[in-house]
Order: structure tokens, then sequence, then C-alpha cells
């Protein structure tokens, strides 16, 4: 049934005039905007105010949708009257969207058709919370890690100019992205390559925490310049042109004005110290980065006048020159929780739907890995002045916040600039600093070729703590640390090693600090075993494993579990399973992964009848794999199970207990591994070997 209404004039170019109507025919068959729109061609039947109401019904859908999943809630109530300008613009999938990180892409999704899974977001089978290719033809591109979205979006670019098509390629991407090099070496690409590209440049001061370095107080400075706080004379041209160009260009400047009207009346975008400070001279920012690069600059426009937006928009596809449209947006927009709290907002669990209030953890609940790691920091600094702290734009999820308050001095934030902030430390490490670097272990891979060339080449004292090693279930493949061991166990000086319980990842951090060489060490999300964690961290043996069971002298059948890190729980439950099911069994905390402990690893695997390694990391070229290598090498012929992560990306989940589940890592099918070498294959095992 077609029940639009098209109350748009047929002649003109632009399909957003400003139609004001007492009685919406549309509002009296259907409660909400919102349920009429299946995809973005009824977002373009939208009439201006319709839209408006539109944004708002989103606004309540994304607040209400994500209250009981959790999810990024700040940034998409910042992207609502953009992303419905985007969509009344352009035209996807022919078109194409490229948005930086993509967590903000919840409103996008629920324009393209997926509006009615968006309490799924995150969960089970549900939707990704990121762009994903496979999820819908309006995804022209996946991400989850930042700044890859200029490049993508020129590459796309570059290709349909040789091809002759006539796509627009509209890149959008947070002025956080700006601090990160991939960003900046796009930029410096863009004017060579292609004469048609439009960048948004999403605004909101805020990268999860508050943004930081020089970039940020650049943008400051743009939006704070008067000179540039107006619109162009080409674009007020182009307006002028519109049926009702009159009008459109009057709503214009009021934004114009509301513009600065808005960031005031939040607070936002005061004249600071940094703005007006940064050149030396007191003197306003100017759009000249852009321009001489070749990119002309508009803005900034205020994101969230959706008239306006329309028209820069409509005013950008028609440019024959590449084009960054500065987009100012407040992150949490519409829920007062959210404006109140930015950081916390950005991406958060269950909250009440009404107030912003988040579920307090239940007494006893053990602490975070992260806090465990951010607290350490702070002890071993205290004591050790060589200590400082490094975190790329992660200060809360990494627990460098606490060193960050503790001892501002010794803590540092790089922005969303791994790469750099490896290659910082290792420039301290030479001066004599022992800096702790705390980077998840999936953004740790960006920064692969400076812990390669820059820090184990030269065989300097930085210390990597690896958060969200393992899953990182909600999140889903771009965000699954589980490549850490293979692309660390390859390079020469490395030490790694992985905690079975948050004391014991303090005692790593403490024998980290006196080690001369690289240590990286990998522990995983959310909360730990809840094991008392001592006052005084102790040194532990480098390369030395730690027996948790030893065999007994019964005569049964014998099994070695090497449970590594958090593996080491499963491991020992289902050691006491296997026990109750007649076997006799050792339980290994392997605690290194390199140099993993060759001498106890030896003794069990000629002890056993069977060995199995458990590991939250793929089984390629991981810890079972370092097992089978030196197995290879002192020729211990005892059959090894290898438990861990497949060949191949693991989706998202509401749970890592599901996702352990299905692929196996879990008490039951380790105990089952174990029951099924010895019943279908006895021939395999056939030594059993008295332990002293
Ligand atoms: C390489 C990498 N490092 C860190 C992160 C974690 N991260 C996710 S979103 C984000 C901030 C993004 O800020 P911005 O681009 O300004 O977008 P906003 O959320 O403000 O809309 C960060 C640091 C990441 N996704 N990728």
């Amino acid at each position: 049934m077609d029940w639009w209404i098209d109350e748009r004039p047929q002649n003109g170019n632009s399909n957003h005039p400003v139609i004001q109507k007492s009685i919406d025919p549309l509002r009296i068959y259907m409660s909400r905007y919102l349920d009429m729109v299946d995809g973005p061609a009824h977002v373009k039947k939208l009439t201006p105010a319709q839209l408006e109401q539109l944004a708002e019904e989103i606004r309540q859908e994304l607040i209400e949708g994500l209250a009981k999943g959790g999810g990024h809630l700040g940034p998409n109530l910042g992207v609502v009257e953009l992303t419905l300008a985007l969509h009344s613009v352009f035209t996807t999938p022919h078109d194409k969207f490229v948005w930086d990180v993509s967590h903000q892409v919840y409103v996008h999704k629920m324009l393209t058709g997926r509006k009615n899974r968006l309490r799924t977001i995150r969960q089970t089978d549900g939707l990704n919370g990121f762009a994903l290719r496979t999820e819908s033809e309006h995804d022209c591109f996946g991400a989850g890690h930042a700044g890859t979205a200029l490049s993508a979006a020129l590459g796309m670019a570059a290709a349909r100019d040789k091809k002759g098509t006539d796509e627009n390629v509209v890149c959008i991407f947070g002025d956080a992205a700006l601090t990160n090099g991939i960003s900046f070496e796009a930029l410096n690409n863009i004017s060579h390559t292609t004469k048609k590209f439009i960048g948004i440049l999403n605004d909101n001061e805020w990268s999860i925490a508050k943004n930081v370095g020089a970039i940020s107080g650049y943008l400051n400075k743009l939006i704070t310049n008067p000179s540039y706080n107006k619109l162009s004379k080409d674009f007020e041209n182009f307006i002028r042109k519109l049926p009702k160009g009159g009008l459109a260009l009057k709503l214009a400047h009021m934004a114009e004005e509301g513009v600065k009207g808005a960031i005031s009346e939040v607070g936002m975008r005061q004249k600071s110290e940094v703005a007006f400070s940064a050149d030396g001279r007191g003197g306003y920012g100017n759009p000249v980065l852009f321009e001489e690069l070749g990119i002309r600059y508009l803005g900034p426009i205020d994101g969230h006048n959706l008239p306006l937006l329309i028209s820069t928009l409509e005013f950008a596809k028609t440019c024959d020159h590449p084009i960054v449209i500065h987009v100012l947006t407040q992150k949490g927009k519409g829920f007062e929780a959210a404006l109140k709290f930015p950081e916390k907002f950005h991406g958060l669990g269950s909250y009440d739907a009404k107030t912003g209030e988040t579920p307090a953890s239940k007494p006893g609940t053990p602490p975070m890995y992260q806090d465990v790691m951010g607290q350490t920091a702070v002890k071993l600094a205290q004591k050790n002045n060589t200590i400082v702290g490094i975190t790329a734009a992660m200060p809360t999820g990494t627990g460098m916040k606490h060193l960050e308050k503790a001892m501002p001095d010794r803590y540092i934030d790089v922005g969303i600039a791994e790469e750099h902030g490896v290659i910082f430390a290792a420039g301290m490490a030479t001066m004599g600093y022992h800096p702790i670097v705390a980077i998840y272990s999936t953004f740790l891979q960006r920064a692969y070729d400076c812990i390669h060339h820059d820090v184990c080449l030269q065989d300097l004292p930085v210390i990597f703590c690896m958060d969200r090693a393992g899953l990182s279930a909600n999140d889903g493949p771009t965000h699954h640390g589980l490549f850490d061991i293979s692309y660390l166990r390859c390079l020469p000086n490395v030490i790694a090693m992985a905690p079975a319980n948050e004391d014991e990842l303090a005692d790593m951090m403490f024998t980290a600090t006196h080690q001369n060489h690289p240590v990286f060490i990998r522990y995983p999300r959310g909360t730990a075993e809840g094991v008392p964690v001592k006052d005084q961290p102790q040194l532990l043996e480098i390369g030395k494993a730690q027996v948790v069971q030893n065999f007994s002298t019964n005569g049964k059948k014998k099994v070695a579990l090497f449970g590594l890190g958090p593996m080491n729980t499963i491991a020992r439950k289902a050691a006491q399973q296997l026990e109750t099911e007649g076997y006799d069994v050792a339980v290994i905390n392997p605690r290194f992964t390199k140099p993993i402990d060759a001498g106890t690893t030896e003794f069990f695997g000629r002890a056993a009848d069977l060995v199995v390694t458990l590991e939250d990391h793929v089984l390629m070229g991981g810890y079972g794999s370092a097992v089978l290598e030196l197995f290879s090498e002192k020729n211990v012929t005892t059959q090894v199970v290898r438990i861990g992560w497949p060949d191949q990306f693991i989706e998202h989940a509401t749970t890592q207990d599901e996702l352990r589940k299905k692929y196996g890592l879990s008490v039951e099918n380790t105990v089952a591994k174990v029951k099924a070498q010895f019943d279908e294959a006895p021939a395999k095992v056939t030594r059993l070997i008295e332990v002293a």
C-alpha cells in the first residue's frame, strides 16, 4: 500500500521546501512517522516539519530502545538530524556513506530497513553495533577501529572516477578521528586524487573522553572565529536559487546565529585559553589547514538544524572540488543524563530510560581488570619515578584514569594514535623511563610495525598492558582481541604474559618494571576472578609456569591441562569434573606465552597421556602452537588437544559465555574432548607414566 502523500512541489530542484501544515494527514493514520519509514526513499518524502518530528521520535526510540541492552547512545543522539539530512539528500546504496568507527550508525540503520531490530543491537543474532557490509547493502564499509573512513571513502571516490560512474561518496568522521594519523594520510591525498569528495566533520568536542591535543584546540578556534562563522557567498547564491530560497536563506542565517546561541547555551566552545592562545598571539583560527590541503572548508554548521544541514549537503553535492563541512553536534542531545555525562553515555550497558541511572554493581562483585591495572600503575608509579602511563584516548576503558587522577604529571593521553603512542613510549624508554602503554589488544594491532621496529628491535623496556585480550562480546569481530599471542610470539626480545587472576596481573606489572626488554601483558575484558590483591606485588620468575595441581600417583589416565590466563579457571573446573570421572589431572597456569616454560611443559608433556591447552586466543600461532613447537623440538609425542578460537572472525553476542560455549571454550567441551580422545583413539594414548 502506498500511503505516502507527496506534498512536495513538482518543480524546482529541492526536495525540501519549508511546508508547515496545520493538520498532517499522515499523522491521522499512523502514530509515528518512524513507523512509516521503512527505507531512505520514505525519508525523502517527508517535509522539513515532518522530519523534525521524526528526529524527535528517533531520539525517543534510541533512548528507550537501548535502555535494556545498552549501546552507543550519546554519539547516536548527536547525529539524528545529520543522518536524516544525509538520507534526505543522498540515495544509498548508490551513494556511499562511510562512517568513521561507525558506532554512530544506529540512526542510519533505523532509516535503512533495520528499525525494528534496533532493540536487538549488540545482542546474540541481533544487529551489529557497527556498520557491517554483510548486514545491509546500505553499509558500504565496515569499521570499529577509528581513523579509517577518510581513506576508505577516498578509495571509493578514486574507483568511481576511474569507472566514470556518478556515486556521491560522503565520509562522516568525528573530531577525534583527526587525532589519528591515518586520517591525515588521507587528507594529504584527497585533492590529488579526486574532485568530488564530501567530508562531514562531526565535531562534538568529545572522543570517548574529552578530545585532546592541538587539533582539538584548532577546531575550537575555527568555531569561535567570527570571520568564518558566516555563510560563504557561493553557498548563499546556491541557496537563493532554491525554490523559496529567500526563506531558506533566512533560515540558514538564523541557524548560523543558532550555532553561536547553542554554543553559549550549553557552555560548549567557550573562548578557552587553548583556543585563543594556541598561535601565541591570541589570534583567531582560520580554515587554512583544510584549504592548504586543497579541500574547501564550509562551516561551522549547527548539526541539529535540519533545513540548514539539508541545504548545505545539497550544496556540497554540486561542488566540483573536495569539501569538508564542519558540523557541530552535541553528544547525547535530547537526554539530560547523556548531556551531563558524555563519557559515560558514549557507550554503556543498561540504564533507566527516564533518569539515565545505571544499575549499581552487586556487592561482592570482583573488580574490573582495567581498574586493577590502573590502581597498580598508581602503586608502582608512587614508588618508581621512571614509570609513566600512556593511553590512546581510552583513560576509562583501560583504567589509566586512576593514574591521571592520582598523578596527572605521570599520565599522557596521546589521542587515537596508537602508533604514535607506542613510538613515543619507545622514545621515553631510551631516556630511562618505564612507560606503561595501556591499549586494547585489538587496537594495538595497528601499531604492529612500531612494536617491531621501534620497541622490540631496539629491545626497549616498554610495558604493554593489553586490555580486552579475548572477547569483547557485544562489540564483535572488530573488537575481539584474539590475535596478540600470535603476532607477538614471533618477535625477538618479547616477554609476553597472561595472568590467571587480578593478583597475578599486579605481580606481572611489577615484574615488568624490573625488565630491560619489552613486556606484554594480556588480560580479558570485565570483572576479574575475585581473588585478593596483595598490598605489595611480588616478582615472578620470567618464563616460569605455575603448577596449580600436580598428578597423583594413582595409575589412572593422566591429563595435563594448560589453562592460560582466564582459561585457567575453566581448566580447574574441568579438572574437578574429570577427576570424578576417573582421570588423574594436573593443572598448569603457564603465565608466559613467551618464553614459555620449556622445562615444566616438557615434563608434563612426557608425564601425561594427554595434554590439553586452553587459551582465549586463536589457535593458529597461539599458546597451544607454542607447546606443539616445543614438543616437536623435544620429540615429545604425547597427543595434544588445543582449545581456543577457530580460524574465522567471531561474531558478536550478548555474553562472552554464549560464544565460548558455542565455540567450545567451555568446561563441558574440555571434558568431552578429553573423554573422546580416550574413547575414540585409544591407540594414541598408550603410555601411563608414574610421576614422582
Ligand atoms: C584505533 C582505535 N582506537 C580507539 C578506539 C576507541 N574509540 C571508539 S570511539 C572513540 C572516540 C571517537 O570519537 P569521535 O571520532 O570524535 O566520534 P564521536 O564518538 O565523538 O561521535 C574511540 C577512542 C577505536 N575505536 N579505534
